[in-house]
């Protein structure tokens, strides 16, 4: 009879609108995920889980043993340690924590039993193939992009060798120590044999990096490319960064029809004692955006913000320039309290003309929980618009709400990459 009610006054009722949001399938636009001919480079499992570098992090707000002890362990000791600090010291109600809960909850494991043996023993009995299906079903994706470098020298010789592809991991040709580390990136093409200098860079040098550029991408089939820039970093700037994105990144994206996806805001190292954990977020100048967009109407740019406060100047930047779209919530701001704020702000700034999410996960089993946590938030925001709307007089169909959940889950990516 509420529903009834609530339509008629052209209110769509909030649980249909969750019930779309929550089976809409999606395009999961950045993981570190791998296709399984990458073997054990596709991390999955409990240990796996609980080694996670957000995990990790956290862990050593309650460890006091020396940084050196916890590297020398085995995953399997690292992970009893990490569970006991987290999950059974204290309660486990960090964002990261209740995500390998909800993982486990969805994957139908009992975690009131809190019996981490039971739990590797469950996942023992697991295939990766089966397991791949199983996770993708439960968090509703259609597509998985990775993170493809080619300077991982373990993820390397798999592309070289050549592989059977799986159709539902797509590629991201990542080139983070090209853009940032030219002066060590340079002598690695020099061995793979492109002519490039690492000093003073030439024509020549430019056409042997868009040569590289051009066999990786045609190699793993990229659908863009991409890196992750330091909070700092300055563009346009009179370093040979700056050149060898302007002669050789932006022509290389624009011949393929690729946008460039930048991801700033990250402090590398912050500290180098936690590795991988130990990284940090500043403020980024979005003005690198802006140049970019401006300078390079026909280049198409993938942006997704690490810091919290850059995420207003990132949604006036979209409202500006056609040729940007924003993406995700990733890392310190996949948070639900975040999530939801940064979403809002996008919602009411850009309607529905970016990407709201992607999971960023490194380990398989997680694209469960971040998607379902982020689904739920998503479609809070979406219940909130639509019912404000309805206050208009204004009339949503349920079709017109499927069209705009499919946009906000990978259409309206699909169509930027595209067109
Ligand atoms: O979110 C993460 O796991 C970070 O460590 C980074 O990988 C970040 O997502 C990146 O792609 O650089
Ligand atoms: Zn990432």
């Amino acid at each position: 009879m509420k529903t009834v009610l609530a339509e008629t006054r052209g209110l769509p009722a909030a649980k249909q609108i969750e019930d779309i949001v929550l089976s809409t399938p999606i395009v999961d636009i950045h993981t570190h995920l791998y296709d399984p001919a990458f073997r054990e480079l596709l991390l999955w499992g409990i240990d796996d889980l609980l080694v996670y570098h957000y995990l990790v992090a956290e862990a050593f707000r309650y460890l006091d043993s020396p940084y050196e002890v916890f590297w020398s362990l085995s995953k399997t000791a690292q992970a009893e340690l990490i569970w006991d600090a987290l999950f059974i010291q204290h309660s486990p109600i960090s964002e990261a924590c209740r995500g390998v809960l909800t993982t486990l909850n969805l994957l139908g494991l009992d975690v009131k039993k809190r019996d981490l043996p039971a739990l590797r023993r469950w996942f023992a009995g697991q295939g990766v193939e089966e397991h791949i299906t199983r996770c993708m079903e439960l968090a509703g994706l259609k597509q998985i992009f990775m993170t493809n470098s080619p300077f991982d020298d373990l993820e390397r010789p798999v592309w070289e060798t050549g592989f059977r592809r799986d159709e539902r991991f797509v590629a991201g040709l990542r080139i983070d120590p090209l853009v940032l580390a030219w002066p060590e990136a340079a002598p690695r093409l020099a061995l793979w044999g492109y002519r490039v200098e690492a000093g003073a860079v030439s024509q020549k040098t430019f056409d042997e990096v868009r040569r590289f550029l051009a066999n990786w991408t045609r190699r793993i089939k990229a659908h863009y490319v991409m890196v992750s820039l330091p909070a700092d970093f300055k563009f346009p700037a009179k370093d040979v960064i700056t050149r060898l994105i302007e002669e050789a990144v932006l022509p290389h994206c624009r011949e393929h029809g690729l946008p460039f996806a930048l991801m700033p805001g990250v402090r590398r190292a912050a500290n180098p004692q936690l590795k991988l954990a130990g990284d940090g977020v500043g403020l980024s100048d979005l003005t690198v955006v802006q140049s970019l967009c401006a300078g390079y109407p026909e280049n198409k740019f993938l942006v997704t913000a690490l810091a919290r406060e850059n995420q207003h100047e990132l949604c006036v930047l979209a409202r500006k320039f056609r040729n940007l779209h924003i993406f995700g919530c990733w890392w310190f701001t996949n948070v639900p309290y975040l999530v939801d704020e940064i979403t809002r702000l996008r919602v009411e700034l850009l309607g529905l003309s970016f990407t709201p999410q992607h999971s960023d996960a490194r380990v398989l089993d997680q694209i469960t929980y971040k998607w379902q946590h982020s689904r739920r938030v998503i479609a809070q925001v979406l219940v909130d618009k639509y019912a404000a709307l309805a206050q208009t007089g204004w009339h949503v169909s349920s079709t017109e709400i499927e069209r705009d959940v499919k946009d906000l889950f990978g259409g309206a990516f699909e169509r930027f990459c595209g067109g």
